[in-house]
């Protein structure tokens, strides 16, 4: 008989790291790549997988992430799929929002109760990778694993931001320690391969993506193990739970900064982008039946356009612009992330705009922006001036913020014509 799979993806906390993106949507909702939220990352791998049994937890249950869900994801009755949110709620056992990850699926296993299932898979919200779940699956159950979790050769710098580990030479994990300090890391290099050694790339680390047998982690719960997959309930399970290794080798990053998901962003608009949008393996959306984009007299280059785009704009170069953006002539982008609209403007809302003195949504006339990522819906003026760089300081403003030198133009932030930042 085939085993069953019950997929929890974990949509965030607070998504603190990646505000001002998150101050009005929940993080599995922030757009990425131009037409896709970042929940549909973990979603579409797994129906890629064959597993369509799926439930996004997550603190903030914003509307857009509930009409995100509720209009992309549909199943034939026939299939039992689903996707369903559940939001952290106080009830009259428990008034406390989610302590941490491994409270958040506790929380959530009364939910579980009403499906059969062998084991669950439980992934992480932010982080851009292609995967066949089935078979770290299949891994699980041939090695006969209690937990298995999977894992990638990172370098020194970037092993003190996440879990690191040991195995032995059957893949079980030995030891486990969450975000080691640089001067901790010693004594926990891994054999790598050889491709790996010379990338300077010997630390075995976690990815948070996690396959439990049922009623290991049902029994784990009722041992109390923790609240944190990382921090305690991976440590507590070593020498009491056959734990397993499984060695991911494809491209994986983790996009929980403003940093990372700039970057991870940016790298889409390379010739050869370490993320593969263009694979049998889709990414699934939203279909939203918005018009081809429309291109006139622009000098393109490395850039993702999405659809239903007007881009009039002089130069394009290594961006990526949102669903339904209008760019006037004479404006240049560079290394932007114009994440696009949720509507267009009526001529009416036009007329409006021009009587009160505020710009069309989209970028107006003559404009130069670098080093940016525009949140949705932003109207910005002709002749105005963002330049991001490393010479910025951080800070957080009315209608933008600066993190790591990526200037952030808030969600509907009104941008006067001729403003420079
Ligand atoms: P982190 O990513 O730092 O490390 P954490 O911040 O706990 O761990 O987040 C894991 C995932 O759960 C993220 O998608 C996050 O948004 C989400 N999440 C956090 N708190 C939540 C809550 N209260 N409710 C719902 N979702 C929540 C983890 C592991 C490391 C591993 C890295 C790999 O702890 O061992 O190396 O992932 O990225
Ligand atoms: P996001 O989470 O990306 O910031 P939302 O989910 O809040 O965005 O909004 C997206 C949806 O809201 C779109 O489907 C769009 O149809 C609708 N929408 C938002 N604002 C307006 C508006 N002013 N007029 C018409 N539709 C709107």
């Amino acid at each position: 008989m085939k085993h069953q799979v019950i997929s929890i993806v974990l949509g965030g906390g607070k998504g603190s790291r990646l505000f001002p993106l998150t101050f009005s949507r929940s993080k599995p909702a922030v757009p990425i790549a131009g037409k896709y939220r970042l929940v549909d990352i973990p979603i579409s791998n797994c129906l890629n997988s064959g597993y369509n049994k799926i439930l996004v937890l997550t603190q903030y249950n914003s509307a857009s992430l509930n009409s995100h869900i509720k209009n992309s994801y549909h199943f034939d009755i026939f299939s039992k799929g689903f996707v369903d949110i559940l939001a952290a709620e106080q009830n009259v056992e428990n008034e406390q929002w989610y302590q941490g990850t491994a409270d958040a699926v506790r929380q959530s296993m009364k939910h579980l109760e009403k499906y059969d299932y062998d084991y669950i898979l439980i992934l992480s919200g932010d982080q851009l990778y292609q995967m066949d779940f089935r078979e770290m699956i299949d891994f699980h159950r041939e090695n006969e694993g209690d937990i298995t979790i999977a894992t990638i050769p990172v370098n020194s710098k970037d092993a003190t931001g996440f879990g690191i580990l040991k195995s032995d030479e059957k893949g079980e994990i030995t030891s486990f320690i969450e975000k080691p300090s640089e001067d901790m890391l010693g004594d926990w290099k891994s054999e790598v391969s050889e491709k790996s050694k010379g990338a300077g790339k010997e630390y075995l680390a976690s990815m948070g993506i996690y396959v439990f047998s049922k009623n290991v982690l049902k029994n784990m719960f009722k041992e109390d193990a923790g609240d944190d997959f990382g921090g305690q309930l991976i440590p507590n399970a070593i020498g009491h739970h056959k734990v397993l290794s499984y060695q991911f080798d494809g491209y994986w990053t983790d996009i929980g900064t403003i940093e990372s998901f700039f970057e991870a962003n940016m790298d889409l608009t390379q010739e050869m982008p370490q993320f593969n949008l263009f694979s049998s393996s889709p990414i699934y959306t939203r279909a939203r039946m918005l018009p081809p984009s429309k291109v006139n007299g622009s000098f393109v280059s490395k850039a993702i356009i999405a659809d239903g785009c007007i881009v009039l704009a002089d130069k394009i170069e290594n961006s990526i612009i949102g669903n339904r953006c209008r760019i006037e002539r004479g404006t240049s982008l560079k290394n932007c992330y114009m994440m696009g609209a949720d509507y267009y403007e009526s001529n009416e809302t036009k007329i409006d705009n021009i009587n009160n003195n505020i710009p069309n949504m989209g970028i107006g006339e003559y404009s130069h922006i670098e080093n940016a990522i525009l949140d949705k819906n932003c109207h910005i003026g002709n002749h105005v001036k963002i330049i991001g760089g490393k010479h910025m300081q951080d800070g957080d403003y009315e209608n933008h913020s600066v993190k790591e030198g990526i200037v952030v133009v808030k969600k509907g932030a009104i941008i006067p014509d001729g403003t420079q930042i």
